[in-house]
């Protein structure tokens, strides 16, 4: 049976093997990937990113736990987690959190657990995972888990290819000003203060919530048709698994929102069109430096050293060269 049909029905082996061809850009996992196309766009991506250390290894494991027996409307479903280069190995938060719980969802059928590596390539993991994600949306998991550190701008756009992204902060970091300096807070549908436990939560919670409401005018834009989202700013401890069914309320909330007002189709529309857009530009540059090979780029390159000519005008000689008007 080809690899496409064993991963539609249901053979982990064969979907592990997939994510492996595709991380790995091989030609049977593209073309796996291909055949599993149409049976995608059911899933619902959920981005997870905050500075390390957060505990968003933690949650996602007592996220996906719930999630697994009770879905997003009391209806178990199938789970997975893709953990895009961690900083610690993925096993390290759910070894550290509850044993008995994490045993359960590790022996989980209806669970399935990814661990990216980023391999030094920024643009080469966005473009891996998004891949990798739409393989597990074919492959019929309804509820995807994208942890992510929040680091930088790739991270951002990771995040970016989700329906909805829950950015962590932590009691410790500054009460939330580390979000902020980070650019993520934009980016947050949903904001959970972890680590509830620790002294100083109350402060953050505060923090994060007069941010939220300052950057976010509750009046509604004319531009848009519903009513703006506001985020919600949750606190958990993902430790014990407090907050958890108000964190999986509030991101079915903001699933209803989403497709109250058409942001869901927006926000598909918006991910797959940033997809074909840098896959355009990386497949155009491949093609043009495997038809001209390297020699003309460095000629090229070398006249741009010797300041003869700009780099713009270099490229578009080369781009004439490729297609003579
Ligand atoms: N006190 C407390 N500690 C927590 C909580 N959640 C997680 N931790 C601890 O915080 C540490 C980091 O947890 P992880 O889940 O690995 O954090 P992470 O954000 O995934 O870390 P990276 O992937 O390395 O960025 C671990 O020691 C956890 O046990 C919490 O709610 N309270
Ligand atoms: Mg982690």
């Amino acid at each position: 049976m080809k690899l496409a049909d064993r991963v539609l029905n249901a053979d982990r082996l064969a979907l592990a093997r997939l994510l492996t061809r595709i991380e790995n850009e091989e030609p049977e996992g593209l073309e796996a990937l291909a055949e599993l196309y149409p049976h995608t766009g059911k899933a619902h991506r959920i981005g997870i990113t905050g500075a390390p250390g957060t505990g968003k290894s933690t949650l996602v494991n007592q996220l996906a736990l719930h999630l697994r027996r009770q879905g997003l409307d009391g209806r178990p479903c199938k789970v997975a987690i893709v953990a895009v280069d961690p900083s610690s190995p993925f096993t390290g938060g759910a070894i550290l959190g509850d044993r008995v719980r994490m045993r359960d969802l590790s022996g989980d059928e209806d669970v399935f657990i990814r661990s990216m590596a980023s391999r030094g390539a920024v643009g080469g993991l966005a473009r891996t995972s998004a891949a990798v994600v739409d393989a597990l949306d074919g492959a019929g998991f309804e509820l995807i888990l994208i942890e992510t550190v929040g680091a930088g701008q790739a991270e951002v756009d990771i995040a970016g290819a989700a329906h909805t992204t829950l950015v962590l902060d932590a009691p410790g970091l500054g009460d939330g000003i580390q979000a902020i300096k980070a650019g993520i807070l934009e980016i947050a549908d949903i904001l959970v203060v972890n680590k509830s436990d620790l002294p100083g939560a109350q402060q953050t919670l505060k923090a994060l919530r007069a941010a939220i409401e300052m950057g976010h005018p509750t009046r509604p834009r004319p531009d848009q048709e519903g009513p703006l989202w506001l985020p919600p700013v949750l606190p958990v401890i993902a430790t014990l698994g407090d907050g958890i069914p108000e964190l999986a309320e509030a991101i079915a909330n903001h699933r209803t929102h989403l497709q109250t007002y058409g942001e869901w189709q927006s926000r598909d529309q918006e991910r797959v069109s940033l997809e074909m857009k840098q896959l355009l530009r990386e497949l155009l540059a491949r093609r043009f430096m495997s038809r001209q090979g390297d020699e003309a780029f460095n000629q090229a390159l070398q006249e741009v050293l010797q300041r003869r000519i700009s780099p713009r005008r270099a490229v578009e000689r080369l781009l004439e060269k490729e297609n003579p008007a």
